[in-house]
């Protein structure tokens, strides 16, 4: 195995060169920081060696503190991680400076470890950033206190609260970078350590002439808590992190220290990192499927096409656009393509309007968007997206006419929400080259894309919608095939149970402030709202035979429905709106719900925020555990990827089944087996919950268990 850290000295021998070489991301492992304070003492004794520089081996400079290693210390099992902090004071302390050349990231301790040396030189490329808030973390060795010394009180407060990194070249106008070099990083770097040998030493953590902003700090950090309670509401780590930063202007940097680790271990200790920390490895791997080997062949798309111009065809052609894909967008009339266009421009003329995107790249964008009215160029794509309307005679239609327009070997996948994928594929004579692609609305904006396997869908045709979500900025997540697939498919029980509650007496607003509060990014009669409440009211009609005869069902939108309102688009549904589409309580609406219970004689009482949030959410989570026992989700962090980013499930909790894990199963299983005896049929515990719960395992230790068998 190679070295973690390399010493070797450049040609002339007098400038020290540490290589940490971990890859994929070279993460500070207590190994790696082992090591580096061993090369640096080493180079610190050469007397030939007048100058230091640091650099990264492979695709970047160091990405942060090696993240699987926080289990560990939160867990009892290791107390490593202690020596990274001295090793910093050590390197700031060595009276030979020492260079630090950043390329691709220097991302957390990257950045710490950065932020010591004496001098930063970067390739134009280079990112920095304290991205530990977004594990739920803060800067846990000296971040908090050094960065302000070296950007200013504000720069460092946004950089530590909000996670987002910065360019090599506003790192240079800020100060915390000396200089960019074009052309070879390393041999730049050494030249301008021999450059620098002769000046004297600069310790950052004595630079404190950037703490002070003449009696306006008070202001800074109010306005940063301010924006960090709206913008990151219900997360602890970046009020922490705003808190440590106020440190470093109050005290002296060994203090600011001691602030800063105390406030890091809380945050590290907390269950809100140890749900981030769960959501950032899931993220990657619900990109590994088990029987998808990596080296599968891909199948190389260079061009797609969207059947439909309409909300989500436009968006899905918008999404390709973007990412540099050409798009042949067809429609079936003039009108309607023209319609769509519209559309198209209005938001991309709005996301210019809100700084997203530049004129010169929208103009890009929408020059590489192609309006047809016939299939006639379909035979060149590699791809095609359908996005018709919901229908599966209608769906059935199309992909029959893309079976005979488009090339074979071409890619051939449906954006439905909820149809049966197998079936549109028998309209083809190809049906391993269908999938289901199915993207949430808005498509340009949310990050989810549900990848439906079919019976037949070959795995190259799998492996590459995955590699093409990745390419079009979406989290792929790929899923089996039944009514609603992963999302959709909990997404029913969960605002079955809101009606449910609606109609035992718990006000519209009080039960979309109690999932507000749990942390949704909005409740569930508003989003019912946003996504138009006739949508489910036809679904239902079309499958009420299937309902079992004498099991409560909810009636309360389905009246909305009869009445004309179904929400955003009509401008009523379960609230008013005005013209800016603002949410406003509608007493008739209300007196109208109690009214209906009333007749159909359901006994009206107070309900409980909590007993609002149980039943909605152990709603998500009794069909989740089905899902998972089905096969239909891989894992139960497949579901809990799907609830992150398609639908507002709070990131601090982890996703509906981390969340039931830490409540512990055996808890949510006396609630459901409790909501089953008082609510009947609907709430018969899923087996693989009753199972779990006995056994007092997790669903993650079940996926665990599943990946061993197989
Ligand atoms: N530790 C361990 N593994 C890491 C890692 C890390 N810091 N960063 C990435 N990986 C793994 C990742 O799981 C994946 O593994 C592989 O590397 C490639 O990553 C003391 C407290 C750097 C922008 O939060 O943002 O420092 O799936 O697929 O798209 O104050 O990774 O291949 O097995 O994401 O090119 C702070 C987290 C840590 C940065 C690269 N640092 N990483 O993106 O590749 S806390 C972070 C990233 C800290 C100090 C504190 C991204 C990336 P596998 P990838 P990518």
């Amino acid at each position: 195995m190679e070295h973690l850290v390399q010493l070797s000295t450049d040609q002339y021998k007098d400038v020290a060169i540490i290589t940490i070489n971990n890859p994929p991301v070279n993460a500070l492992s207590p190994s790696v920081v082992h090591d580096v304070a061993k090369a640096i003492e080493q180079a610190g004794q050469d007397s030939e060696v007048r100058a230091i520089v640091l650099i990264g081996a492979g695709r970047t400079f160091v990405a942060g503190a090696d993240i699987k290693e926080f289990g560990k210390i939160t867990s009892g099992k290791s107390e490593r991680g202690a020596e990274f902090l001295p090793l910093l004071f050590k390197i700031e302390d060595l009276p030979k400076p020492v260079v630090v050349a950043i390329h691709g990231n220097a991302f957390g301790g990257g950045l710490e470890l950065a932020m010591a040396c004496h001098y930063r030189v970067a390739a134009p490329n280079a990112q920095l950033g304290q991205p530990e808030v977004k594990l739920g973390i803060i800067p846990g060795a000296g971040g908090t206190q050094r960065l302000p010394r070296l950007v200013g009180l504000v720069k460092a407060v946004e950089m530590c609260a909000e996670g987002k990194p910065i360019t090599a070249w506003e790192a240079k106008q800020l100060g915390l970078m000396d200089r960019l070099f074009e052309g070879d990083l390393l041999s730049g770097a050494v030249a301008f350590a021999r450059e620098v040998t002769a000046k004297p030493i600069v310790k950052t953590r004595e630079c404190d002439d950037k703490l002070k902003i003449s009696g306006q700090d008070a202001a800074v950090f109010d306005s940063a808590r301010e924006k960090a309670r709206t913008k990151q509401r219900g997360m602890k780590a970046p009020l922490a992190a705003i808190d440590a930063v106020e440190a470093s202007t109050r005290m002296s940097f060994e203090e600011g220290c001691q602030v800063e680790q105390k406030l890091f271990r809380e945050c590290l200790f907390s269950d809100q990192s140890k749900a981030l920390i769960y959501a950032f490895f899931g993220e990657r791997e619900v990109a590994k499927i088990p029987d998808i080997p990596k080296e599968t062949c891909l199948i190389p798309v260079k061009s797609v096409a969207v059947v439909g111009a309409g909300t989500m065809g436009g968006g899905i052609a918008m999404v390709f656009a973007n990412a540099g894909f050409p798009v042949l967008l067809k429609e079936v009339d003039q009108p309607a393509l023209d319609h769509g266009l519209g559309t198209i421009q209005r938001n991309y003329l709005s996301s210019v309007k809100r700084g997203r995107f530049t004129q010169e790249m929208v103009d890009e964008y929408l020059s590489r968007i192609k309006p047809t009215l016939t299939y006639d160029e379909f035979g060149e794509v590699d791809m095609v997206v359908e996005a018709v309307f919901e229908g599966m005679a209608l769906k059935k239609e199309v992909f029959a006419q893309l079976d005979h327009s488009c090339k074979r070997g071409a890619i051939l996948a449906s954006n439905t929400s909820t149809l049966n994928i197998d079936e549109i594929a028998s309209a083809t004579t190809r049906p391993e080259s269908v999938i289901g692609t199915h993207f949430f609305s808005p498509a340009n904006v949310m990050r989810l894309l549900e990848i439906v396997r079919g019976r037949a869908s070959r795995k190259e045709v799998i492996a590459t919608c995955m590699q093409v979500a990745k390419k079009v900025g979406k989290v792929g997540v790929l899923v089996g095939n039944c009514r609603g697939f992963v999302g959709n498919r909990m997404f029913g029980p969960y605002r079955r149970e809101a009606q449910f509650l609606a109609e035992e007496g718990a006000s519209i607003t009080a039960i979309d402030r109690a999932l507000y509060d749990f942390g949704m990014a909005m409740g569930p009669m508003a989003t019912g709202d946003l996504a138009g409440l006739d949508v489910g009211w036809r679904i239902r009609k079309e499958y009420r035979h299937l309902e079992k005869p004498g099991v409560r069902q909810p009636f309360a939108e389905d009246r909305l429905c009869e009445l004309g309102r179904y929400g955003q688009k009509t401008g009523a549904g379960w609230y008013q709106y005005d013209e800016s589409r603002c949410a406003v309580p509608d007493p008739e609406v209300q007196d109208l719900v109690h009214k209906w219970a009333r007749e159909a004689g359901i006994p009206q009482r107070n309900i409980s925020s909590d007993e609002i949030v149980e039943r909605s959410i152990y709603a998500l989570v009794n069909e989740g555990a089905r899902i998972l026992e089905e096969g239909i989700a891989q894992r139960a962090v497949d579901i809990d990827i799907i609830y992150l980013n398609g639908y507002g499930f709070p990131s601090y909790r982890g996703g509906p089944m981390w969340y039931a894990d830490t409540v512990g199963l055996k808890n949510v299983y006396e609630r459901i087996r409790d909501f089953h005896h008082q609510y009947g049929e609907l709430w018969k515990p899923a087996p693989l919950l009753k199972r779990l719960a006995e056994d007092g395992k997790t669903f993650a230790q079940f996926s665990q268990d599943q990946a061993v068998v197989a």
